[in-house]
């Protein structure tokens, strides 16, 4: 699904001025997969103001709530800036969930919430993100060919949401220009980060960050127990002190009332 012009083109001229210096020390990525035409710049909580505002952004933290919500809870998985230069071919089509060792979640069962924000005009002619429409439906581990998959082209500001199990990849760029998006994902709370936010935030800046936007990047609970520090401390308790939240372990209400609804949902999903 494309929202259009979710955020003004200045909002991602913002972006593009607050992540120069690295956008511009990035390399180009080491195999096809990344894309050796390809610079994929992370980070970016610590590195971009704004990215903040886009990984807290309402329209998608409802998508990922609505997409995740049998579950306790989801967190920022990663955010990338993916810029594709002149001459780069196209992405072999894939599902993102691969990423957690290939494992055959149930269909229908999804695990990731993802977004990429056209930092530029995204056109079929400069790589613009190519979708399988319909296929987070389909069967694990298939192959597609770049016939089966539609462009997804939109303007500067507009975002792109799919979900782990939809097969996409990322266009071959025929164009003169760079074509940039910003990749920024959302999981459940009980699986991995893909990129690591407790040390791509630097422990400074994570500790003056609001509390909202600390636990979704990691620094909360996730379930019941994952994740408590020591003697079953919150993560938010530690790293900003003062009682900041409650020691102890996850919402136990909220457990009783899933466990009531035999395990599979019931209670609403909270984010972070
Ligand atoms: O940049 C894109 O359009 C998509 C890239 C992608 O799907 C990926 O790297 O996983
Ligand atoms: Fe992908």
């Amino acid at each position: 699904m494309v929202v259009d012009d979710a955020v003004t083109p200045s909002v991602m001229d913002d972006v593009r001025t607050e992540l120069a210096p690295w956008l511009d020390a990035t390399p180009c990525g080491p195999d096809e997969f990344s894309g050796r035409r390809t610079r994929r710049t992370g980070g970016l909580v610590a590195r971009s103001k704004t990215c903040r505002e886009l990984v807290m952004h309402p329209l998608v933290l409802g998508a990922a709530h609505e997409l995740l919500k049998d579950g306790t809870s989801f967190q920022l998985h990663l955010t990338q800036v993916i810029a594709i230069g002149p001459g780069e071919p196209a992405q072999v089509i894939h599902r993102d969930q691969w990423a957690f060792d290939f494992f055959p979640f149930p269909q229908g069962y999804d695990v990731q919430c993802n977004t990429i924000w056209a930092m530029t005009d995204f056109t079929e002619e400069n790589g613009a993100t190519r979708v399988v429409p319909g296929s987070n439906r389909l069967a694990d581990r298939l192959e597609f060919t770049q016939d089966d998959t539609v462009p997804a082209e939109m303007r500067k500001g507009s975002v792109l949401v799919y979900s782990g199990s939809v097969y996409h990849g990322g266009g071959a760029n025929r164009s003169n220009e760079v074509r940039a998006g910003i990749n920024i994902t959302y999981n459940r709370s009980w699986l991995r980060q893909e990129e690591n936010q407790y040390l791509a935030v630097p422990f400074e800046i994570a500790r003056t960050l609001p509390d909202d936007l600390l636990r979704l990047i990691g620094y909360a609970r996730g379930a019941y127990a994952l994740g408590y520090v020591d003697d079953m401390r919150d993560p938010l308790e530690v790293i900003k002190g003062g009682g900041a939240a409650a020691t102890g372990l996850g919402d136990l209400d909220s457990v009783r009332a899933r466990l009531g609804a035999g395990g599979t949902g019931g209670s609403p999903a909270r984010v972070g």
